[in-house]
């Protein structure tokens, strides 16, 4: 059976990732902006201000995605680079750069595909409250619009929020991405019902007025985990971890997220934990974040068996595959999570992000030798093709990422991109991976 004829291939990135241009053409100032580059938490401190400088290489980025083969392209909107201050004024020339990679991608026959949010909140919200504040739905709301009214004519993929677990968990709770603030469950709780609700209104406002019918999904991630063995006691346990709440874990878990919005309820066990910590919703407000999805959209490198990184088990022993930011290849995670996601939530599955960091570089010959993510792709696609074989619908593949890239905490140490970006010069070099890729498009994925 393999992939649909319609399976969508694609790549992703994120705009403080690549874009750089930090405070040109009018473009306000976000969290990253303000707290990547002091107080350490930054491997050398570095920051996204230049990044790939996407911002100026738009079309040279196109035409790569063109030779690469690929039909879609998942990017972020950088929010403070259209409403500088989050909310009121709009920046004109902002609006304009995305409305140029739209066209670009358009006329290069590639699909674009919108994600509202990746992490880039703008600092004059935070200064009020940030996802503390009870208006901060309402902030999300008027920037949906502005990027909705100006580009659902030509954009038919929406994405709302990228990975709330590291939003809230990473930003709020350990700390480790800005504005790297650590608050106690109460306050976590707050901010994550303010997101779930900021994506519920963006979602109605998107299903009420595109311009072309939309397709809307979200892009969490989350602990996967895989079965030991194939008997049904394993698979059951598998699932079961999968959809943990763990406690005051839950800004790292899946059903805290994707629950409210696909089955319309909190997790029970979230509930149980937290009782009257836990933010009640309206009639109304349970409306818009119930907004029926098209997709159930997910980022996913590596299963997880709820222990921590580094401590023995099956996944993290001495000497297993490892990539280079020291993730296990577990390829099998990419039939289980989908297969799992899809008995729960009962939509077609869209892998949002999946790949690897490696250590390339350059060769003498100009050439960058990247079996090792050739390898890892290979791996994880022959696994997504037996969920589908399976009967799990599978909407896409969006491979992270299209080029190397700021890998937030880990600065520009990781290269996770089909093409290489020397960062000194901007000059791009294509992998062996993505030549590679490009085949596997061009057969959808018959020969993996
Ligand atoms: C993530 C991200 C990307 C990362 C990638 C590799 O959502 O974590 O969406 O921004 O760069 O996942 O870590």
């Amino acid at each position: 059976m393999g992939f649909g004829k319609d399976f969508i291939w694609g790549t992703a990135t994120a705009s403080y990732q690549i874009e750089g241009a930090y405070n040109e053409d009018g473009k306000g100032l976000n969290c990253w902006d303000v707290y990547a580059g002091i107080g350490g938490n930054i491997k050398f401190n570095e920051t996204g201000a230049v990044a790939c400088d996407h911002y100026h290489h738009m079309k040279e980025d196109v035409a790569l995605m063109k030779e690469l083969g690929t039909k879609a392209y998942r990017f972020s909107i950088s929010w403070t680079r259209i409403l500088p201050d989050g909310t009121g004024k709009v920046n004109e020339k902002g609006l304009k750069f995305y409305s140029d990679l739209v066209d670009e991608l358009i006329s290069n026959g590639i699909e674009p595909m919108i994600t509202l949010y990746h992490w880039d909140y703008p600092i004059a919200l935070h200064d009020k409250g940030g996802w503390l504040n009870k208006e901060s739905s309402e902030w999300f709301l008027e920037y949906t619009k502005v990027v909705v009214d100006a580009l659902s004519d030509r954009v038919s993929y929406w994405i709302t929020i990228n990975e709330p677990q590291c939003e809230l968990g990473c930003g709020y709770q350990v700390g480790v991405h800005a504005p790297f603030e650590k608050h106690i469950p109460r306050d976590l709780l707050i901010m994550g019902s303010n997101i779930i609700l900021s994506h519920g209104k963006a979602a109605d406002y998107i299903r009420k007025n595109a311009k072309k019918t939309p397709k809307i999904g979200y892009a969490p991630i989350g602990p996967c985990a895989i079965p030991s063995d194939d008997t049904a006691e394993a698979i059951e346990e598998a699932r079961q971890k999968t959809f943990a709440v763990n406690g005051e874990g839950f800004p790292f878990s899946i059903s805290y997220w994707s629950d409210p919005i696909f089955l319309g309820e909190y997790p029970k066990e979230l509930l149980d934990t937290f009782g009257d910590l836990v933010p009640k919703f309206t009639d109304e407000e349970w409306a818009v974040i119930k907004t029926p999805l098209d997709f159930y959209g997910t980022n996913i490198y590596y299963a997880q068996e709820g222990r921590k990184e580094g401590e023995y088990s099956d996944i993290y022993f001495q000497g297993k595959m490892m990539t280079n930011i020291g993730w296990p290849l577990t390829p099998e995670v990419l039939y289980w999570a989908p297969k799992f996601y899809y008995e729960r939530y009962g939509k077609p599955v869209f892998i949002t992000e999946n790949g690897m960091a490696s250590h390339d570089w350059v060769s003498l010959d100009g050439k960058v030798h990247d079996t090792y993510r050739i390898d890892y792709l290979n791996r994880y696609l022959r696994e997504y093709k037996r969920a589908a074989d399976d009967g799990v619908e599978l909407l896409g593949y969006m491979q992270w990422s299209l080029m190397d890239n700021y890998e937030w905490s880990h600065g520009y140490t990781q290269r996770f991109g089909l093409v290489y970006v020397d960062y000194p010069t901007q000059k791009r070099t294509i992998k062996d991976s993505g030549y590679w890729y490009k085949k596997v498009i061009e057969t959808n994925g018959e020969e993996l």
